[in-house]
C-alpha cells in the first residue's frame, strides 16, 4: 500500500534554481505529489518543526537557515516512500552521500544540504500534519 512521507526542498536549494530539478528527480523514482507549497517560514516555525533537535549545536544555526528564505512543503506518496526518499536523498553530509543521489547533485554542505524526508513512520505523521491541514490532503 502507498505510504505517505513528508519534504522540503530547503531555502538553499530554492535560492539556488534547483526546486524543478530536484522535484524532477522525485518524481522520477516513482513517488507522487500528493500537496505541495511555497512558502516562507519564521524562526518560530522551524523551531517547532525540529524541536527533537533542540539540545544539539547546530539547533541555531540550522532554525536560522530554514527560515531565511523561501521553501517547498510536499507530501509524497508511494510503496516504501520514506526508506525510498532517505536512498534518493543521500547521507546528510553530501560530502558521503552516494553518486546520483539528491544531496550529491544539489547540496553544499552538511547544513545547507538541499532536501529534508522523513526519517520514520511517527515522524512523517507529525511533519505532515504540522505543514499541511487535513483539507489540502484530500
Ligand atoms: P537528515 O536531514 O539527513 O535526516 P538530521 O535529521 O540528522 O539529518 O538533521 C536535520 C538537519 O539538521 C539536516 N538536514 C541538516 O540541515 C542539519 N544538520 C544535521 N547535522 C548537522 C551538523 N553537524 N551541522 C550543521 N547542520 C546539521
Amino acid at each position: 500500500m502507498a505510504q505517505r512521507t513528508f519534504s522540503i526542498v530547503k531555502p538553499d536549494a530554492v535560492r539556488k534554481g534547483y526546486t524543478g530539478a530536484i522535484l524532477a528527480e522525485i518524481e522520477k523514482a516513482g513517488f507522487q505529489i500528493a500537496a505541495i507549497k511555497k512558502l516562507s517560514i519564521s524562526r518560530e516555525q522551524a523551531k517547532g518543526f525540529y524541536y527533537i533537535h533542540k539540545d544539539r549545536p547546530f539547533f541555531a544555526g540550522l532554525c536560522d537557515f530554514m527560515s531565511s528564505g523561501p521553501l517547498v512543503l510536499m507530501v509524497l506518496e508511494k510503496d516504501n516512500a520514506i526508506a525510498d526518499l532517505r536512498k534518493l536523498m543521500g547521507a546528510t553530509n553530501p560530502a558521503n552521500a552516494e553518486e546520483g543521489t539528491i544531496r550529491k547533485k544539489f547540496a553544499g554542505s552538511i547544513q545547507e544540504n538541499a532536501v529534508h524526508g522523513s526519517d520514520a513512520e511517527e515522524t512523517a505523521a507529525f511533519e505532515i500534519g504540522y505543514w499541511f491541514a487535513g483539507f489540502e490532503l484530500l
